[in-house]
């Protein structure tokens, strides 16, 4: 038995017969459709399963078959054998039969509910693609905006359309914006605020290593999450590690005794943590607002999770703009396939991004939010992205 595989299924029967002649046996015929937006750089191709029998083998087979003195009890049990088969085959049928009727269903649905938007059929792609990764159906008709009102002509030149669609994303998200990269004369004060258990305390654990080993920062580590004992003891071991001192803010008056303008002068970095707030609490938030309120020109990270479901991140980042201006984390993208919500709220926000975290690893495994790479991600592009 062998695998010939070929452009087009004449080809991969003629591949078959020139190599084991007319008597092969097609056993299966298969064909693969290159999938996503870049399917269309790739042909399909046909991959054909061949045997081979050869025809003395065959003859002995019927002769045997054919033999007066076989034993009874063998062709008794070959019948039995032919009757399993029999029932095997009828239940693959049948198994065949409910997936066709699924698979219509599947159809039927795409098709009612007007799945396809655009006459080009690139932009269609373009479009799937993103509504596929989690963008909502209206931002991706804005993000389709420019690609579609060139002429019916251009449309046909896929890179073109490419290029128009990944610069219309790339100008959404707009340029990263970490901390290494803002630049004053003062000592830049950063505080992480968000919802709980997202990764604030470990993306702070990130930031000061890249901070410390690559630029050469002198950091400095508050925090204000007193909630829970753990809390202080976890970015204290971080601390240790980098031979840092962890200050502990119990209050705003406490905030307002260690922002020490002196003292800062010796550090290029203040990273305060806070403890993880529900939107929804309003007492916690009143808080929030306290120590926000004596850091006015602090840079503020609101810090998202990508596992967190996108009507509730859409709350988040409307409840903490009621209180500040941020910048953007998001985290654990590592935990899914779906990138959709990053471009959905910096389209809605208009909030710069300054990072993205792939997983637990201190401090690998954050990444500077280039918006090329996240187009990449979205587009399905190059591809693991994270
Ligand atoms: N998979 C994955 N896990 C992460 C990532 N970032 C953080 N975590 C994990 O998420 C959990 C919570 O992380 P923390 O840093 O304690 O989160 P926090 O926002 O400080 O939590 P609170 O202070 O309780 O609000 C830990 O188990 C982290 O290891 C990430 O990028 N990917
Ligand atoms: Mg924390």
């Amino acid at each position: 038995m062998k695998k010939y595989e070929a452009g087009t299924e004449r080809e991969a029967i003629d591949k078959v017969k020139n190599e084991l002649g007319l008597d092969a046996l097609i056993l299966n015929i298969r064909k693969t459709k290159p999938r996503g937006v870049f399917s269309l750089f790739r042909k399909p191709t046909v991959e054909i399963t061949a045997a081979y029998d050869p025809p003395e083998n065959r003859l002995k087979k019927i002769e045997e078959l054919r033999d007066p003195k076989q034993d009874s009890a063998l062709r008794a049990g070959s019948q039995e054998q032919i009757h399993i088969l029999e029932k095997k085959l009828s239940t693959a049928e049948d198994l065949l039969g409910k997936l066709m009727g699924q698979l219509s269903i599947a159809q039927q649905i795409s098709q009612s509910s007007g799945a396809r938007k655009y006459e080009n059929r690139i932009i269609q792609l373009f479009y799937d693609t993103l509504v596929n990764q989690g963008v909502t159906p209206e931002i991706a008709d804005k993000v389709m905006e420019d690609a579609n009102s060139i002429d019916d002509a251009s449309k046909i030149d896929i890179q073109l359309v490419s290029k128009i669609i990944y610069n219309t994303i790339l100008r959404i998200l707009g340029p990263a914006e970490p901390i290494e990269m803002i630049h004053t004369k003062r000592t830049r004060y950063v505080l992480f605020m968000g919802p709980t258990g997202v990764g604030k305390t470990t993306t702070i654990a990130k930031i000061s290593s890249i901070l410390m080993l690559y630029h050469n920062l002198k950091v400095r580590l508050m925090t204000a999450d007193t909630y829970r004992i753990a809390a202080i003891e976890q970015l204290k071991t971080y601390a240790e590690i980098l031979g840092l001192d962890v200050d502990v803010i119990y209050n705003s008056q406490d905030l307002e005794n260690h922002l020490d303008p002196i003292r800062d002068q010796d550090n290029d970095v203040v990273l305060i943590d806070t403890a993880g707030r529900s939107h929804r609490n309003r007492e916690n938030f009143k808080e929030l607002g306290e120590l926000l309120a004596l850091l006015p020109d602090s840079v503020k990270l609101l810090t998202l999770s990508m596992t967190t479901k996108y009507e509730d991140m859409l709350s988040i980042v409307n409840a903490y703009a009621t209180l500040t201006d941020y910048k953007l984390v998001f985290t654990k993208l590592d935990e899914t396939t779906c990138f959709g919500s990053i471009l959905n709220i910096s389209y809605l926000t208009g909030k710069r991004i300054a990072y993205i975290t792939n997983g637990q690893n201190v401090p690998d495994d954050i990444k500077i939010a280039h918006p090329e790479m996240i187009t990449k991600a979205l587009l399905g592009m190059g591809g693991e992205a994270f």
